[in-house]
């Protein structure tokens, strides 16, 4: 059944509630149908709620675009979602758990887009060529439903638990190493938690931003230049407790740094 546009701002405003109170909610899909394309307008009227509120809009994200996170979360394929100013951490600083309710920390590849990017046959080298730089990044997940478990819909609909995210200060031009083969240490506290090569990422993580670009183009929308984007992550994703700190060490791209507080 297709939500009406009654029942579309009932389930954002649930959601952007949840977001704002840092209180879980039940899934969607516990109560109602939900399909993907339903669950993608929703996560639109989600954003328009926080631009309400003052939030800008100034990237995108994939989620799921690795076997690793795949895995974790029991789901095969990537999803999109949206990024906003007040969503960015410098890195190096701290993220503050009191208004996330189960937060957790990944490795990102992030692109720097530098010239508007749009069409229903963008290809990976042609967002390298779109590309100003590529920089490594650190993702804080947080699923607005109970227990962090959703299906695929559900998390659509939660703007993929985008919550915060690092970019990394060290960039690099994208044509100036492989990033298929850069290396990605994470590290908890100190403790390797996970390793993997940007490959991870569907292969190449240029041809994730092209798959974004491709999904966005389907509804006449695009990549403009100075957006930001996350490529999805590299491992999993490892649970953030007060106190813990999280370093992405990326060949090439330097460390990034977080903490919780
Ligand atoms: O960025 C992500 O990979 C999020 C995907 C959604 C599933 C999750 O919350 O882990
Ligand atoms: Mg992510």
């Amino acid at each position: 059944m297709t939500p009406s546009s009654t029942e579309v701002d009932r389930l954002a405003s649930l959601l952007t509630r949840a977001r704002v109170d840092g209180v879980e909610t039940e899934a969607i899909t516990a109560s109602r149908d939900l399909d993907v394309d339903e669950a993608y307008v929703i996560q639109q009227a989600v954003v328009e709620n926080l631009i309400a509120a003052g939030d800008r809009v100034i990237g995108a994200k994939l989620g799921l675009t690795s076997r690793a996170k795949q895995e974790q979360m029991g789901v095969e394929e990537p999803i999109f979602g949206v990024l906003t100013s007040s969503m960015r951490v410098d890195s190096g600083s701290a993220f503050e758990l009191a208004t996330l309710i189960h937060p957790r920390c990944e490795p990102e590849i992030v692109f720097m887009i530098g010239d508007d990017l749009t069409g229903s046959d963008i290809t990976g080298p042609d967002v390298l060529d779109a590309t100003k730089s590529v920089h490594g990044g650190i993702e804080v997940i947080d699923s607005r439903y109970r227990a962090f478990s959703f299906t695929l819909p559900d998390v659509i609909a939660d703007n993929t638990s985008a919550a915060k995210f690092v970019v990394g200060e060290e960039g690099a031009a994208p044509r100036d190493f492989d990033l298929t083969v850069m290396g990605c240490t994470f590290l908890h506290n100190s403790e390797v938690s996970g390793t993997a090569t940007g490959a991870a990422l569907l292969g190449d993580p240029a041809d994730c931003v092209a798959l974004l670009v491709r999904h966005l183009s389907a509804t006449g929308r695009g990549l403009s230049a100075g957006s930001v984007v996350l490529a999805g992550s590299l491992t999993g994703a490892v649970t953030a407790a007060r106190g813990d700190i999280f370093t992405a060490r990326y060949g090439g791209l330097g460390d990034v740094e977080v903490s919780a507080t």
